[in-house]
């Protein structure tokens, strides 16, 4: 089914959330997905945690340059809520209401499976912090891309290259095979909203599980496709 033949829902946007540990290819397929959406005329976000926004990629600075790690894991992670209250109230809300699908390379899921999974940061204060953030908000769907951690730490180095590893980076080989777990057990737990996209493809091969994904949980029914 062409992207010209389907006949596209209306009224409010759709929320889709891209999540997956270090160099699994969320920003890669993210462009990919937003191209695809733009050439069918829709209207696309592209946006990112932590940041998005002026004030939020200021706490984006201060997460990933590792102060926010001198302060403690709690710390920390209020910098990651802060940041999102801002992004969420000034940037993904007003263009869900205006009718825009916002594509959002990493969300809430980061925090549950950083902060919380492997950070050990408790359940409870991540909840609390997600109410006051976020409050109802919920993406209409989540892709999780899922990549043995060895590869997904290759590619990232590679594209690093001379560079320094951020943060999260510089974690032990351990955290990041942590974090695959916690990614698989959120999309285990939560069925409805998350798709598992194994991204251990190339990129074309990879676009095309997220075409299917978004395709079968947000288009309409083949009844309604307009045919051509
Ligand atoms: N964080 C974030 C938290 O701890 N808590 C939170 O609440 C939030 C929101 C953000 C960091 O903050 C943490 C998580 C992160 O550590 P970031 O710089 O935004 O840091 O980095 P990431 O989100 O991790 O993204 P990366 O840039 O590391 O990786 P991507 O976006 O998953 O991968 P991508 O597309 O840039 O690709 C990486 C390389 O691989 C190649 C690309 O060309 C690129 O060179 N590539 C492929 N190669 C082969 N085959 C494929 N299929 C490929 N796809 C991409």
């Amino acid at each position: 089914m062409s992207e010209s033949a389907v006949k596209w829902p209306s009224g409010r946007g759709r929320f889709v959330t891209f999540e997956g540990g270090e160099g699994t290819g969320k920003s890669t397929q993210i462009k990919k997905l937003a191209d695809r959406l733009k050439a069918a005329r829709m209207r696309i976000l592209v946006t990112r945690e932590p940041g998005g926004s002026p004030g939020a990629e200021i706490m984006r600075h201060l997460v990933l340059s590792g102060m926010g790690k001198l302060l403690g894991p709690e710390a920390e992670t209020l910098l990651f809520a802060a940041a999102r209250d801002d992004h969420v109230r000034t940037v993904i809300q007003p263009a869900l209401n205006q009718g825009t699908w916002v594509l959002c390379d990493r969300f809430a899921d980061s925090t549950r499976a950083y902060q919380g999974s492997v950070g050990r940061v408790p359940a409870a204060l991540i909840n609390a912090m997600q109410r006051v953030t976020i409050g109802d908000l919920k993406p209409d769907l989540t892709l999780i891309l899922d990549l043995p951690v060895e590869i997904g730490l290759q590619r990232a180095a590679a594209r690093r290259g001379s560079g320094t590893p951020d943060r999260f980076e510089a974690e032990k080989l351990g955290f990041h095979q942590g974090l695959r777990e916690a990614y698989r057990k959120i999309a285990a737990d939560d069925p409805a909203r998350c798709v598992l996209i194994d991204a251990n493809s190339d990129p074309d091969t990879v676009a095309g599980r997220v075409w299917t994904a978004l395709r079968d949980r947000l288009l309409p029914t083949p009844a309604s496709v307009v045919s051509i």
